[in-house]
């Protein structure tokens, strides 16, 4: 079943320049003309993307409360509160993380090297934000290599480089080795960290809030890391610094040159990939069970409806049923509907939007079809489905993605 696994998108970045020596002049040339066009873009180095304005570029950005940014573009500066604030770039996207890397049972992921393990938890070393002490019921992996890890353990799980995998208890990490009681006749083992691909913890107890009653931000970093939490105060530039108080409670200063992005989980937009659904029903046509994948389509590429890549969504397969809890006043749900490029001309499915059980939305859509856009009023919902039902032509082909599915308040 190629989809139970969750796709990481982990993998080494090796940075760097190697010159030749024929190149010096060419590069001498570009670097020049590079200075030019830093010259004319110095002016638009960040885009805002709000909620009902659209994008905003500016030359620079401070948040000095974290509730209100002021974006100066030109001899112009606009205030805007945070909660109308959808993204913040700064640079592009990094795809790829750097390891080792610690991935959180939340999807926050932190690159970094291992310290050791204390009575507070995982010691991490990040190259951009210190020291951070991780509490292992929160860690759901730790990467040393790029890995495809299955969605869940039940036994604490070790697999190493040569494919072989342990299963037991981890008792302790260190920057060399790990400590871990094997479940076999080989008992307690020490293993170098240089052998282990991935250590998979088994689900304990360790619930992260995923509404919290403060404006939730996550700052993704030049690096990979993506971290979750309050943020307290933002400034670009030189001697910028994004001051993140985390989900896990410590605190930690980002300098500004190592945020990618910075987005707002649960301002006035909200998307559906950002909430935990109360319930989840999927049905294969024949025996496969299509996963719904958060962020990625079905098959755990990116989101693609026509010409456009969607950074946020859902994908699903034919039948499918999301169950939302809708009771923080939301009027509005929006979306772009639609079959994934993935599968070309094939698909076909309904869309179907269910509000406290009244039918909201019904709509055929096929594999050749353009997306389509929707947006429905949810004033007074409470309960809200999204379902992807089978449609025409069995279950071939249908990758149905609700990209940018999102709520308005
Ligand atoms: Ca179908």
């Amino acid at each position: 079943m190629r989809n139970s696994s969750v796709r990481n998108p982990v993998r080494s970045s090796r940075r760097g320049c190697r010159y030749r020596g024929g190149e010096h002049l060419a590069l001498l040339a570009l670097a020049v003309v590079g200075m030019e066009l830093l010259g004319s873009s110095a002016a638009v180095a960040l885009t805002v993307e709000t909620v009902d304005k659209g994008e905003m570029s500016g030359r620079s950005l401070s948040i000095p409360d974290g509730k209100v940014a002021t974006l100066a573009a030109g001899d112009k500066a606009t205030k805007i509160p945070c909660d109308e604030i959808v993204a913040i770039s700064l640079s592009e996207p990094v795809e790829k993380a750097a390891f080792p890397a610690v991935i959180l049972r939340n999807g926050n992921l932190l690159c970094g090297t291992i310290s050791a393990t204390t009575q507070q938890g995982l010691e991490i070393d990040s190259k951009l934000v210190g020291r951070v002490v991780l509490p292992l019921k929160y860690i759901r992996a730790v990467l040393f290599g790029e890995a495809e890890l299955p969605s869940r353990v039940e036994k604490d799980t070790v697999v190493l480089r040569n494919g072989d995998s342990i299963t037991g208890a981890l008792r302790e990490l260190s920057a060399t080795k790990l400590d871990f009681e094997s479940e076999t006749e080989l008992g307690r083992l020490e293993v170098p960290l240089a052998s282990v691909k991935y250590v998979h913890l088994a689900e304990g107890q360790g619930q992260f809030p995923m509404e919290p009653d403060f404006l939730l931000a996550q700052a993704n970093l030049t690096d990979g890391s993506a971290l979750t939490g309050r943020l307290l105060s933002f400034t670009t530039g030189p001697e910028g610094t994004a001051t993140l108080e985390l989900l896990l409670g410590q605190t930690v200063k980002i300098p500004a040159g190592s945020v990618a992005r910075i987005t707002f989980k649960n301002g006035r937009l909200v998307y559906l990939s950002d909430m935990r659904p109360v319930a989840v029903e999927e049905i294969p046509f024949f025996d496969v069970v299509w996963h719904y994948k958060v962020d990625r389509s079905v098959d755990g590429g990116p989101l693609r409806l026509g010409k456009k890549v969607y950074r946020k969504g859902l994908g699903t397969h034919s039948y499918c049923r999301l169950v939302y809890d809708l009771r923080k006043g939301f009027k509005t749900f929006a979306s772009d509907i639609g079959i994934d490029e993935e599968v070309g001309l094939l698909g076909h499915v309904a869309f179907r939007v269910l509000g406290d059980g009244r039918e909201l939305l019904n709509v055929q859509s096929r594999g050749a079809d353009p997306p389509k856009t929707v947006s429905l009023d949810v004033a007074g919902v409470e309960r809200l489905e999204l379902i992807t039902d089978f449609g025409e032509d069995l279950d071939i082909g249908d990758h149905a993605d609700w990209a940018d599915a999102r709520l308005l308040r």
